[in-house]
């Protein structure tokens, strides 16, 4: 049942919005997933990220989206391999590509997020190992400086690296992402690159504009024992650590904004860890829809006292049921946790449009408008939910 969402409270200025990743909506990309989704097998349905939502060509209509549903805010990303090409060479007809774009948004009155890594490298960065190589941070560091530079007048809300540790886990760890390795040393490297690169990046992005202000989107996951055993509880205090807290305290005095990217809740126990719930709502990832984890999440991250904004929460659901009912949940959990003293600046839904969700292809449909860019009755929900906030 969808319930009677007058009630929930938000801040003046509190933003609406939902997010994208260039990669998995822009189409036309020579980058290093784009080389690696034309292997046989590495996609599940075989698709690749080439045509997709054409946003690349259709962004004005992307906006429009935007706009015929109220939200005042969108955080997407600038694909590196357009910018840099080739290594130090800045294409000044892509900067004006996603110059156009802001300058849109504004016009519109939608505040812009941008993320500058959302898992893809340019192929020269490929060729010699990526974030894996040592170089990884200064040839980052060089771009999102770049980046600030061109756009830092306008864009103030810099998402900068989108998961590294989700990057890195399924890329190195697990391996069903590019660049399809199964080593953990390699990982635990890959990841202090990030952990660098966004360390540089902050330095070169406040030297380039101090107006910026430079966050990242963290996945966080709620943990909660099943029973309250000194064992569960033990368990759960280090899941939350090893998955939560060891990568935001590396990087804590490198941010002006803590974005959170919640998705997964997770009961503990001694004897197996086990999803949320079981036998309640799962979306078609088969990942537990459990709105108090997000209440949990932006509670615990009052302890790095910083803004904090829920840069993706979502549900893949093609039927779109779940998510009628998915998005005023979670919201009401946003304003639940305003009202218990979070500062919480902003609530941006994953995604706008369905997309190329990297290894399953197009299978999972998380997005408040089809491809085509229908809306879904989800995105009508939103849309009202908007509306009562903001008084409009
Ligand atoms: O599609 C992804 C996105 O690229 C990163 N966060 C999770 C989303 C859903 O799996």
């Amino acid at each position: 049942m969808i319930k009677n969402t007058k009630k929930l409270k938000f801040p003046k200025g509190f933003l609406f919005g939902s997010a994208t990743s260039a990669h998995q909506i822009e189409g036309h990309l020579n980058n290093d997933w784009a080389r690696w989704e034309k292997i046989p097998g590495k996609i599940s349905d075989g698709t690749t990220s080439e045509l997709g939502a054409d946003s690349w060509n259709k962004w004005r209509e992307d906006i429009k989206l935007l706009k015929n549903t109220s939200q005042n805010a969108y955080r997407f990303s600038i694909e590196w391999s357009r910018i840099e090409p080739k290594e130090g060479f800045f294409d000044e007809g892509a900067i004006d590509h996603y110059d156009q774009i802001i300058d849109e948004l504004i016009k519109n009155d939608i505040t812009p997020m941008v993320t500058l890594f959302h898992f893809t490298c340019p192929l020269w960065l490929d060729d010699i190992g990526g974030v894996a190589n040592r170089k990884f941070a200064k040839y980052f560091a060089r771009f999102s400086g770049r980046m600030a530079k061109e756009f830092g007048d306008k864009v103030e809300l810099w998402s900068v690296i989108n998961e590294p540790s989700v990057y890195v886990n399924a890329g190195y760890i697990i391996g069903h992402w590019y660049p399809g390795k199964r080593n953990i040393i390699g990982g635990v490297k890959a990841f202090f690159h990030l952990v660098s690169a966004h360390k540089q990046a902050y330095s070169s992005m406040k030297k380039a504009n101090p107006r910026v202000k430079v966050g990242i989107a963290m996945n966080m996951t709620a943990f909660e024992p099943v029973k309250k055993t000194w064992c569960n509880r033990a368990l759960t205090r280090v899941a939350k650590w090893l998955v939560n807290e060891y990568s935001i305290n590396l990087v804590r005095k490198n941010l002006d904004f803590l974005g959170i990217n919640h998705y997964m809740s997770h009961k503990i126990q001694c004897k197996k860890p086990i999803m949320f719930d079981e036998g309640g709502a799962k979306s078609e990832y088969g990942w537990s829809v459990h709105p108090e984890g997000l209440y949990q999440v932006i509670m615990e991250a009052r302890h790095w006292n910083l803004p904090v904004y829920i840069t993706e929460n979502g549900t893949a659901d093609s039927s779109d049921r779940l998510r009628q009912t998915f998005i005023p949940d979670f919201l009401e959990k946003c304003s639940d946790a305003i009202a218990d003293g979070a500062d919480l600046r902003g609530y941006f839904y994953w995604s706008l449009i369905d997309n190329f969700e990297w290894a399953s292809g197009y299978s999972m449909k998380f997005g408040l408008h089809t491809i085509d860019r229908k809306p879904r009755k989800s995105a009508e929900i939103y849309k009202k939910i908007i509306e009562q906030a903001t008084g409009e």
